[in-house]
């Protein structure tokens, strides 16, 4: 508790010539209008004290400060804006330093920016991560960065939104120091420095010569970022972030500054940066199980064992191995072992190869990694995941055997993706401690993990997921057991329409490009050739259902990318997906086949049955308590297949495209469609007939 207000403290040393201005915003010091107005009464309180001569502006350990307090974008602004305070520290006749220890972001680092000396501990990191969020920074950002750093690195770190550590932001000019030791008193070290030299305090927007060679050639600025522009899309914000930092070039500062003003309040009404947000909060929310009991504990986890050295098992393992967790690896024959161990290490080749990785770090990798053929050592795992095909029989066994040897307490998990966990844990003595983690892949990579809790699951087993997840760097959401679960459940709705879209008239290529256009990384047949169609087809065969022109595909050999040859043809060495006259051929043959005339089909129509049925199955599965937020699905799909976060997620996109319309959609499809889950669910009806969005429904537990 402060005595400014509840979040600033202001005090003095050194006899009342220091005032040390502290920011006590918990958890990290987000400019919320108690902080904003609290630090005015303690800025103007230092400036108008005569024994004050100096000022040292600080936060906690965790955080400088996070930025703006997002959660108030879209509602009235109330003053102070952030940009007066900033406007304030600048305008200061006495020296501020800012002692950044922890984060200094967004508008936090922009604070700092206000300031006439930065200095931080050795571990923090500075950035301007708003175009992660739709939008720029607004509050001097675009124009005191380049200042410091030249108008190029600014432009990079601006339109890339990564934070810096700080011995490269001092490298780069962005810090005057960092500063080893206790960091509160090397700080205030470097302020009684600062003011036993005197004179007038450096002020950021008083300096040009790191402008120069932007200011000789301001397209220097385009260059800098054009392949970061290239792989965003034409999105508005980074855009506008180039814009205005060529302004920090072109103008004078207060013109330039009234020019990010305006390009951020453009952002900040757009639909971009509205979805952004959302997506903000949501991946936050889905990491909450709001029934969990608050003193339920999490088991230690400090070993983990993955059974099976398959791609999915390899890709799990080196998870815990990335995040300093020893994990072992389980097979069952010492060849299928090592060629699984070797495939890790080459994933691992493959990163220092990209400048992403570097030996020592590898190594350090690898070292936490250790494979056996010994089954016994589940019995050293305090988590044990198990990787094994996708085979129920095979699924109970494997389990049975873990319960049998595995610690009490450990946590089981499955890595299935299709099968049930109920039947999964029933085949163990300790059904409360298993649970799914459905891990994407490649597991290494993509951030999404769908923890499944089935009927016993305890809470300790989902906090225990839930930490672990955390701890592995993923974005997790709690989900309920069903057939795909939610991402594959959804994506199946999609699979059958693409299919059913080849029949009636389209090609591979033009449903490739309208999901490319939504702004997918990739479209479904373009990713089922990257992924293998015999995965598919196996699957099919066992459930004994068929898929007629992926079969036939599979059957002439064509597996996708590996067999260079799938939906696409690829040429040699090469992934880039080539229509194929051969496929045009088998898709018509099958049209044919089925006395299908085949019709001209556009654009629009395409992207709607790409996307609204999959919303239409998160609507069932919203009804059928297999997820507890419509957010949650949006997480999963934007962590897990690509969705793109600028459309917020699927949920989202639904409300803000109006559920009477998809339903209206679905219904008219529906009417002459043989694909009878396109009929609208239930409860997109009931919302759409009472004017809601998926965005009111409130948190719910998850059937079990
Ligand atoms: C800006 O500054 C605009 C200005 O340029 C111009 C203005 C005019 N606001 O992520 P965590 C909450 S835009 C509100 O779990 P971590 C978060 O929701 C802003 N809340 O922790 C969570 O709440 P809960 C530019 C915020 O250690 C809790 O804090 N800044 C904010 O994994 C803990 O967060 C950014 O974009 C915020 N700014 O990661 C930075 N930040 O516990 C956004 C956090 O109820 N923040 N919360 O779920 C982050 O990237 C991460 O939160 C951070 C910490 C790296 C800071």
């Amino acid at each position: 508790m402060g005595n400014i207000n509840a979040v600033v403290n202001y005090e003095t040393t050194d006899g009342g010539a220091i005032a040390i201005i502290a920011m006590d915003n918990p958890p990290v010091n987000a400019l919320s209008h108690a902080l904003r107005s609290g630090l005015v009464a303690a800025i103007e309180k230092a400036r108008d004290s005569d024994a004050v001569k100096a000022v040292m502006l600080i936060g906690t350990a965790r955080a400088f400060s996070a930025g703006a307090d997002i959660s108030e974008f879209g509602t009235p602004r109330q003053p102070p804006s952030l940009i007066d305070v900033v406007a304030l520290l600048d305008a200061m006749a006495k020296p501020v330093i800012a002692a950044i220890s922890g984060l200094a972001l967004g508008g936090g680092f922009e604070l700092a920016l206000g300031c006439h000396y930065r200095v931080a501990a050795p571990g923090s990191r500075v950035g301007l991560p708003e175009v992660k969020l739709g939008l720029l920074p607004g509050a001097g950002g675009t124009q005191r960065l380049p200042r410091l750093v030249g108008a190029e690195a600014a432009a990079q770190i601006i339109v890339s939104g990564d934070p810096v550590p700080a011995a490269k932001a001092l490298a780069m000019g962005a810090l005057d120091a960092v500063l080893e030791g206790d960091f509160r008193a090397a700080a205030l070290d470097f302020t009684r420095e600062v003011m036993k030299a005197g004179g007038k305090p450096p002020r950021v927007r008083d300096r040009d010569d790191k402008l120069a060679a932007a200011k000789a050639d301001p397209s220097v600025i385009d260059r800098a970022v054009a392949k970061q522009l290239q792989r965003l899309r034409g999105l508005p914000a980074p855009k506008a972030c180039v814009d205005a930092v060529r302004a920090a070039v072109t103008m004078p500062f207060e013109e330039g500054q009234k020019k990010e003003l305006a390009l951020f309040m453009g952002l900040l009404g757009s639909p971009e940066s509205k979805a952004q947000r959302h997506v903000f909060f949501a991946e936050r929310e889905a990491a909450k199980l709001p029934d969990m009991p608050a003193d339920t504990k999490e088991k230690p986890i400090a070993r983990a064992v993955v059974i099976g050295a398959g791609t999915m098992g390899g890709g799990i393992a080196m998870c815990f191995a990335n995040a300093g967790i020893p994990v072992r690896v389980i097979e069952t024959e010492q060849a299928a072992l090592t060629r699984g161990l070797d495939r890790v290490a080459e994933n691992y080749r493959i990163a220092i190869s990209r400048g992403s990785l570097s030996q020592a770090e590898m190594d350090k990798r690898m070292a936490q990694i250790s494979g056996t053929i010994d089954f016994g050592a589940v019995a050293e795992g305090d988590l044990v995941i198990e990787a094994v095909f996708e085979e129920m029989d095979l699924k109970r066994r494997v389990f049975a055997e873990i319960d049998r040897l595995a610690k009490q307490g450990a946590l089981l998990a499955s890595n299935t993706s299709t099968l049930d966990i109920n039947e999964i844990a029933a085949a163990t003595k300790r059904p409360e401690d298993v649970l799914g983690m459905h891990f994407f892949s490649p597991a290494n990579v993509m951030r999404l993990l769908e923890i499944v809790r089935a009927r016993k699951t305890s809470y300790a087993a989902l906090a225990t997921a839930l930490g672990i997840g955390r701890r592995i760097g993923k974005v997790t959401s709690v989900v309920g057991v069903c057939d795909g679960f939610v991402g594959n459940r959804m994506l199946a709705r999609r699979t059958t329409q693409a299919e059913m879209l080849l029949l009636e008239g389209a090609l591979p290529w033009d449903v490739d490009a309208a999901v490319l256009a939504f702004g997918f990384p990739m479209g479904p047949f373009a990713m089922g050739d990257l992924a293998g169609l015999d995965v598919g087809w196996r699957i099919r065969k066992a459930r004994g259902v068929t898929a007629e022109i992926s079969d036939t595909l599979c059957e002439a050999g064509r597996f996708g990318q590996k067999t260079g040859a799938g939906y696409y043809r690829y040429e040699k060495g090469s992934r880039t997906p080539m229509p194929d006259p051969e496929v045009e051929k088998i898709i018509l043959a099958a049209s044919e086949k089925r006395g299908i005339t085949r019709r001209p089909i556009g654009a629009a129509e395409i992207t709607e049955r790409m996307i609204y049925p999959m919303i239409n199955e998160g609507a069932r599965i919203l009804e059928e308590r297999m997820a507890m937020r419509a957010s949650d699905i949006d997480i999963i799909w934007i962590y897990g297949y690509g969705w793109p976060v600028w459309r917020g997620g699927p949920m989202f996109y639904a409300d803000q495209v109006g559920l009477p319309q998809i339903r209206d959609r679905l219904a008219q499809y529906a009417a002459t469609s043989p694909d009878k889950t396109l009929k609208p669910a239930p409860l997109l009806e009931k919302l759409a007939a009472s004017g809601q969005g998926f965005a009111a429904l409130p948190v719910q537990t998850i059937a079990v």
